[in-house]
């Protein structure tokens, strides 16, 4: 691939930093990501691209990316091994586990972060091999308790609805800041379009003055987290004054007069005054949502990883349903999925709950907040063995003290990462993969409605060192734990022959061997693998989802534009996806066509959840959490300007907010002695860490804000080793989480403050 290595060419990839991943385009010089900008091409992002994604380089290329499997000795330091006693090694050691303690005794956590999920199906493969369910991921820490209303209201927890932003006349957005995080397609420049369009509206619903909430039409600067009484008021309002869609109501749903029943027990006036909003603006809220032509819904963490975490999920899809914005422009609706993100996990089963919590799958994931006490404890089917992929979790999982100490009992921990973690250094094996512009990549953020779209992306660079693609890591596991044969003759020969003759030759040993269809991907690597161009090979799996998905929707894939009758259409899809550089839309639904991904039988969507209506029932206005010891709210985790996750390591690809500082308002700062630019302890009844200080009346009395992303350790240009910024999960708790999805309440963590001298910290 020396080819590659070229001087001042611009070639196109994505940024790898959110979930929107924005096309771009990089000058690539030597090993170099010189410049980087947006790319017109790319057809959901259309040039648009953030400050963030200028530093890319700084991921590429830093001193802690990792160039050889490594094997950690009796006295914790590392020494470097070869790919094929790495392989053997894991691979004996994994099977031990299995069959000693069963496979349940093994677990997986990971699998793909904001930029990286091609090597997904291949870690399933893994997992079929490791005979275990158990995976965890950063998914079930935010968006699992969506999932699980979503199952309830549609039928499965991969029904999931995309709201249509860009045609909405209102947009709602609950505790999400997209001006900073995105979220939605080209943020900035379409909160600025939505603002200066006299005919359109926006309302913010966020404790803080966020950059979105200054764009705001209506910001209700709700209590954190009191959310779940705020949206009982603004719903209660509108059933009260009787502004719900009645015929899309009658025509579409069930369940709708139980809702109603609880939603006019609602208190509005003490509501209101719980969520520290005024009743007029309640009443404000509710008239320009129910009053819309359209209204579009968008939440995220604000919400999510708060007090009632599942009930405002509920509590904000009753916001779009029962006004009638669903299947309609400006609406929400559910979309296809090229590769669907998650599955579904069958409430009730005792098969599909974890060994030791009995805590429930959702969308096939177990919360990392379980995680811990999964592992440390002397349960027999406690978790003995883990396998961790693009994932930091002692650093980004509540409670790093529990995981620490957890991880620190389990016979086998193995880390693949493009990096130096903080949780490599817990591993025994470390296996080192190419960064994600030196193999091909893509992500399964295939979220969009009407038009949706997929970006396979073509390396820009040579692996590093002694690396392996995942694809090529996961193959090698399975393949060595004995789980599939190394060659399928048959199948490659078919595949030299023609497509044609491999589609036949893969049908019939599917049909013949059923129990080979998980590990389908690793076959179609192998053997499909090795004829597609431009060493395209970890991307053959693809070929079965192109023509499984032009089985299943023909007209949408005909829509966005590909052609070709029977199994042409699908192969012609899957010819775009591998030659489109930039990206490549593979479905146009129509909006009614939402109606039609719904999975209950009866076509209808279900508004009675009766353990929400229960949870609804049990707020308390009159009761609020106790402060006493912690006065102070932590919202422990802001998106910024300078931070992204732990994707980039090396400090200084942040232009500003070197530290992470912790934002206050000048009042409580001014009584507790806290300056601008100074130092402070924040103390949770977990843990504390030392902060910089910004005084901001952004914030509301009694709030502090830290960011996450903070907390590694880098060497400096001596050598050593040195952490930036504060590590805000040894302040969280794994057990401050939500009854239904486990995720953790990590935007209302008490804490108190003390002004420290910069000597101390
Ligand atoms: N710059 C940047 N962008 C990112 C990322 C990043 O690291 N940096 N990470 C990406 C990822 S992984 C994710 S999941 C998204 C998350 O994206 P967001 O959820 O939009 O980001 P946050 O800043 O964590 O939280 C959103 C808002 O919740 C508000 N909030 C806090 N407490 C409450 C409350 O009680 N009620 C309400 N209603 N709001 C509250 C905060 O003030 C904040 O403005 O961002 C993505 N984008
Ligand atoms: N307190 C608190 N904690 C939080 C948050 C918060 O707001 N507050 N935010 C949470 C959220 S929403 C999220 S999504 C999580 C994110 O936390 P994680 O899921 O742990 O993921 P990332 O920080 O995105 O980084 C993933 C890892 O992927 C590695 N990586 C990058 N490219 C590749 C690749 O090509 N292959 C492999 N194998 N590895 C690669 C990086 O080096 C890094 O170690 O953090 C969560 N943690
Ligand atoms: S919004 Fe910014 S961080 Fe997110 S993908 Fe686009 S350029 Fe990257
Ligand atoms: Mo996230």
């Amino acid at each position: 691939m020396s080819s590659l290595e070229k001087t001042g060419e611009w070639l196109p990839t994505a940024c790898i930093l959110c979930s929107r991943n924005c096309g771009i385009e990089v000058e690539v010089r030597g090993r170099e990501m010189t410049r980087i900008r947006g790319d017109k091409a790319h057809p959901i992002s259309t040039g648009y691209l953030c400050q963030k994604a200028q530093r890319l380089n700084y991921y590429q290329n830093h001193a802690d990316r990792l160039t050889s499997p490594l094997r950690r000795r009796e006295d914790g330091s590392f020494e470097e091994i070869s790919w094929e006693t790495a392989v053997s090694e894991i691979a004996a050691r994994l099977l031990d586990l299995r069959d000693r303690f069963g496979g349940r005794s093994l677990a997986y956590f990971g699998g793909g972060g904001q930029g990286n999920h091609l090597a997904g199906p291949y870690g399933k493969a893994l997992r079929t091999a490791m005979r275990t369910r158990n995976y965890y991921s950063a998914l079930a820490q935010e968006k699992t308790g969506g999932f699980w209303v979503d199952g309830r209201l549609f039928g499965k927890q991969n029904c999931h609805p995309t709201e249509d932003v860009d045609h909405a006349e209102v947009v709602v957005f609950i505790g999400t800041n997209p001006w900073q995080s995105h979220g939605i397609r080209n943020a900035r420049q379409v909160l600025r379009e939505i603002h200066n369009d006299p005919s359109r509206r926006m309302i913010v619903i966020d404790p803080r003055r966020t950059e979105t909430a200054e764009l705001a039409d209506l910001h209700l600067e709700v209590k954190p987290g009191a959310d779940a009484f705020l949206l009982a008021a603004i719903l209660a309002v509108i059933v009260r004054e009787r502004r719900e869609a009645t015929e899309f109501i009658s025509n579409h749903t069930t369940g709708f007069e139980t809702v109603r029943e609880e939603l006019l027990k609602v208190p509005v006036e003490a509501f209101a005054a719980r969520a520290g909003v005024a009743v007029d603006d309640v009443y404000l809220a509710a008239q320009m949502i129910a009053g819309a032509a359209s209204c579009a819904v968008r939440t995220d963490l604000g919400i999510e990883q708060s007090l009632n975490s599942t009930l405002n999920l509920y509590l904000r899809s009753l916001m779009y349903l029962i006004t009638g914005n669903f299947a309609k422009p400006g609406g929400n609706n559910l979309h296809t999925s090229l590769i669907p993100l998650i599955g579904h996990s069958p409430e009730g089963s005792n098969r599909h709950v974890s060994a030791v919590n009995g805590f429930p799958f959702i969308g096939n994931l177990l919360p990392p907040n379980i995680l811990p006490s999964e592992i440390d404890t002397d349960h027999e089917e406690r978790t003995r063995g883990l396998v961790v992929d693009s994932a930091n979790p002692v650093v980004t999982m509540a409670d790093t003290k529990a995981y620490r100490k957890a991880f620190a009992k389990l016979d086998l921990l193995v880390v693949i990462d493009v990096a130096m973690t903080e949780t490599a250094e817990l591993a025994h094996y470390v296996l080192p993969a190419p960064s994600q512009f030196e193999k091909w990549e893509a992500t399964f953020f295939n979220l969009e409605f009407p038009a949706n779209a997929f970006h396979l992306r073509k390396p820009l660079f040579e692996p590093m060192g002694n690396t392996l693609p995942e694809p090529e890591i996961y193959a090698r596991l399975v393949e060595q734990m004995g789980a599939l044969p190394k060659e399928f003759p048959e199948l490659a020969e078919a595949a030299r022959a023609s497509r044609l003759a491999f589609a036949m030759a893969f049908q019939k040993l599917l049909a013949e061997k059923p129990e080979l269809a998980d590990y389908a991907p690793v076959i179609l690597y192998r053997t499909l693998g090795p004829t597609l161009p431009e060493d395209a090979g970890s991307a053959a799996f693809l070929w079965a989802t192109a023509h499984q998905f032009a089985r299943k929707s023909p007209d949408a894939v005909r829509r966005a534009g590909h052609t070709g009758d029977g199994v042409m259409l699908g192969e012609n899809l899957f010819e775009a996806i591998l030659s489109s550089r930039s990206g490549v839309v593979f479905s146009v639904s129509e909006y009614e066509e939402s109606w039609s991904f719904i999975k209950h039988a009866d076509g209808r969507i279900h508004l009675e959840i009766p353990e929400m209506l229960r949870a609804l029932r049990e707020l308390d206005p009159a009761h609020s959490p106790e402060l006493t010891d912690y006065p102070f709210i932590l919202v422990a985790g802001e998106r910024r300007s300078y931070n992204a996750n732990t994707i980039y390591r090396d400090p200084n690809w942040r232009k500003t907010d070197p530290d992470g500082a912790l934002k206050i308002h000048p009042e409580d700062a001014l009584a507790l002695g806290l300056i601008d630019g100074g130092w402070a302890r924040c103390e949770s009844k977990r843990g504390s860490v030392v902060v910089r200080v910004e005084v901001s009346d952004s914030v509301g009395r009694g709030q502090v804000t830290l960011p996450h992303g903070y907390g590694m350790m880098y060497p400096g240009s001596d050598g050593k080793r040195s952490r930036t910024g504060a590590h805000i999960n040894e302040l969280t708790a794994a057990e401050d989480r939500d009854p239904v999805a486990g995720t953790p309440y990590h935007k209302f963590i008490p804490v108190r403050l003390a002004p420290i001298e910069h000597a101390q910290a």
